[in-house]
């Protein structure tokens, strides 16, 4: 069988390597020469010296750190928080903001870190995504100079956790109807209302509030320990659950002028920080895919059934093809989203669509990958599982299928459907 040398090094397998010992397990040759193709057209070759340096680190530090502790953090519902001072230390926490502490790296390194992260659990994502997106970005976009020299070091450096507020009991897929007023008294604010679903509530210092008012909606710097303010956390999860997903209540909670961002004077504000946040979930999707898609090639090489590897039935080689051929198409996606990023050409509609069909791809490789493991699919000794079951959320937050659909409908026809 003709060999091709991947850049990988390794090699191919030939076709008797492939032959199932019965007596002496695996082919410990088989898994030694599984050529890594989950980068199938060798787009990481176009990152630069730096961004590889990024992927590299954050893909061992899941692989090391995070990995060993996520079955044990998803079984109970909880993030791991011990690992809060190296995520920061790694630069990651408002990796893509410059100046105030952050890193200041470029749009693709961050999306780059958010697939790393992603392959490893989206609650490790969006833990992410949520500090730095979610509730730096708007203080760094929005804020006076004194709340950014105030929070945003402090943020970066783990030691101030953030949420973000904009969806309500009542109001998830149309925050302009949102229901939470804050009212201006004087130099301050009184606000009321309450927020639901919302990552870190319960364990955040900083909620980012988003409030309608007589002015317009308004974002607010809402310290959790203020009065009338309460947090509690969501129990009953069923997806996402190595993440901390709460809601909190706002019972005339006092907060000063200076509290709140300045510059954020209309919806399109916090839409704005979900397009930041948008922009790493196409990517971390993708980090999904090959989780799984490893995943379950490594279990089908080493898994003998009617006496050969499973992986060496057709079927199974389609599904294969299947799943990479779709990674690749999401893993294109996310890389010319970065690039149009970086351009400044990137508007709400390209991270749509992209979110749109990354987390479908994320979610449909999950799925095929679980089954391809047969019942050690469905416990968290693998990973196949926990992230279909994530997909639910990551399908659901920042925007659902059905609305990016309609927002790539709407960029299509000039016809807004949503209402
Ligand atoms: P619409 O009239 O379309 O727009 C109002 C203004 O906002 C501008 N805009 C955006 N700007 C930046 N980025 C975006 N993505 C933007 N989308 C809209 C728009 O240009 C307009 O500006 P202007 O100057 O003309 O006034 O607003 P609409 O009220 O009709 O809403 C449209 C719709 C449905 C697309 C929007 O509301 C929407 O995206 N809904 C989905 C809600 C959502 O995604 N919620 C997410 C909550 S946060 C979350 O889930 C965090 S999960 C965290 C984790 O754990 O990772
Ligand atoms: P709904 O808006 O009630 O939608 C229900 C269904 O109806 C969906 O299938 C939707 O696609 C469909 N639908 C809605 N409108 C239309 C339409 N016009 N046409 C066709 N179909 C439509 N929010 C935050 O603010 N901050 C957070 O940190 C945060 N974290 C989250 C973490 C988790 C784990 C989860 C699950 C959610 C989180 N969210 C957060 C909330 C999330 O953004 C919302 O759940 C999401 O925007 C959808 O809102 P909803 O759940 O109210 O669904």
């Amino acid at each position: 069988m003709e060999q091709r040398q991947r850049p990988t090094g390794r090699d191919h397998l030939t076709p008797k390597s492939l032959h199932w010992n019965s007596r002496s397990g695996p082919n410990p040759d088989i898994l030694a020469c599984m050529a890594d193709l989950s980068d199938f057209y060798e787009l990481d070759a176009l990152l630069s010296d730096e961004e590889q340096m990024i992927r590299d680190t954050v893909a061992k530090f899941v692989e090391n750190d995070f990995k060993p502790l996520v079955a044990e953090h998803f079984e109970a519902g909880t993030f791991p928080m011990e690992l809060v001072p190296a995520i920061a230390d790694m630069g990651l926490l408002g990796m893509h903001l410059d100046g105030y502490g952050c890193a200041g790296a470029s749009a693709m390194a961050y999306g780059i870190a958010c697939r790393e992260l992603e392959a490893g659990d989206s609650g490790l994502r969006s833990f992410v995504s949520v500090q730095g997106s979610l509730c730096m970005f708007p203080i760094w976009k929005y804020g006076s100079e004194e709340q950014k020299e105030q929070w945003l070091p402090q943020m970066a450096a783990g030691e101030i956790i953030g949420c973000f507020g904009l969806t309500e009991p009542d109001h998830g897929s149309d925050p302009s109807a949102m229901a939470t007023r804050a009212k201006r008294d004087g130099d301050e604010w009184i606000l009321n209302g309450s927020k639901r679903w919302i990552t870190n509530a319960g364990i955040a210092d900083l909620a980012i509030v988003w409030a309608n008012t007589d002015e317009g909606f308004r974002g607010f710097l809402v310290p959790s320990d203020s009065d009338g303010f309460e947090a509690r956390k969501i129990q009953n999860k069923l997806s996402l659950r190595a993440s901390v997903t709460g809601e909190f209540y706002m019972d005339d909670v006092v907060v000063a002028e200076s509290m709140r961002l300045p510059d954020a004077v209309s919806i399109g504000a916090p839409l704005s920080c979900l397009s930041e946040a948008r922009y790493g979930i196409a990517f971390g999707a993708v980090g999904v895919a090959r989780d799984c898609y490893n995943a379950a090639l490594d279990y089908q090489q080493g898994r003998p059934q009617f006496g050969k590897p499973l992986s060496s039935f057709q079927i199974s080689q389609i599904k294969f093809a299947d799943m990479l051929t779709q990674m690749t198409n999401a893993n294109l996606q996310s890389m010319t989203l970065g690039r149009l990023k970086e351009a400044h050409r990137v508007r709400p509609y390209h991270i749509s669509m992209a979110k749109r069909h990354n987390c479908r791809v994320a979610i449909d490789t999950a799925r095929t990958a679980r089954a391809m493991m047969g019942a050690n699919g469905v416990s968290t000794e693998y990973s196949p599982m926990r992230h279909a079951n994530n997909m639910e959320s990551v399908m659901t937050y920042e925007g659902t299928e059905e609305i990016h659909g309609l927002i790539l409908g709407q960029e299509i026809t000039g016809i807004p459907a949503f209402r």
